[in-house]
């Protein structure tokens, strides 16, 4: 039986199901390695995505949650700026209409 066609039987191969029978040499035969390409014995996975944190874009869960819309502080600042603006200009026409 040779399961990965890699030439070396399945009693012989170790990593019988890994044709490249551990590629980066970090002792996870890589049908099992998280990161196939990458060294990482430890196997670290923070977000538990399924691919090892060595070779994942993103391994931080928290930064994975995008913001299309601006935040409600966002718009806070937002409607802030827009109030400011309109009493500045009240402001600076009361003076001119008093002067
Ligand atoms: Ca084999
Ligand atoms: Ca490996
Ligand atoms: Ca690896
Ligand atoms: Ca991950």
């Amino acid at each position: 039986m040779d399961a990965d066609g890699d030439g070396i039987g399945d009693v012989c191969d170790s990593c019988a199901n890994d044709q490249d029978n551990d590629a980066d040499v970090d002792g996870i035969c890589g049908d099992i390695d998280n990161c196939p390409d990458d060294s990482n014995p430890e196997q670290t996975d923070s977000d538990g995505d399924g691919l090892g944190d060595v070779c994942d874009d993103e391994p931080d869960p928290e930064v994975v949650i995008p913001t299309p819309i601006p935040t409600l502080s966002e718009w806070g600042l937002i409607a802030m700026a827009g109030i400011l603006g309109i009493v500045g200009f009240m402001v600076i026409r009361r003076k001119k209409s008093t002067a």
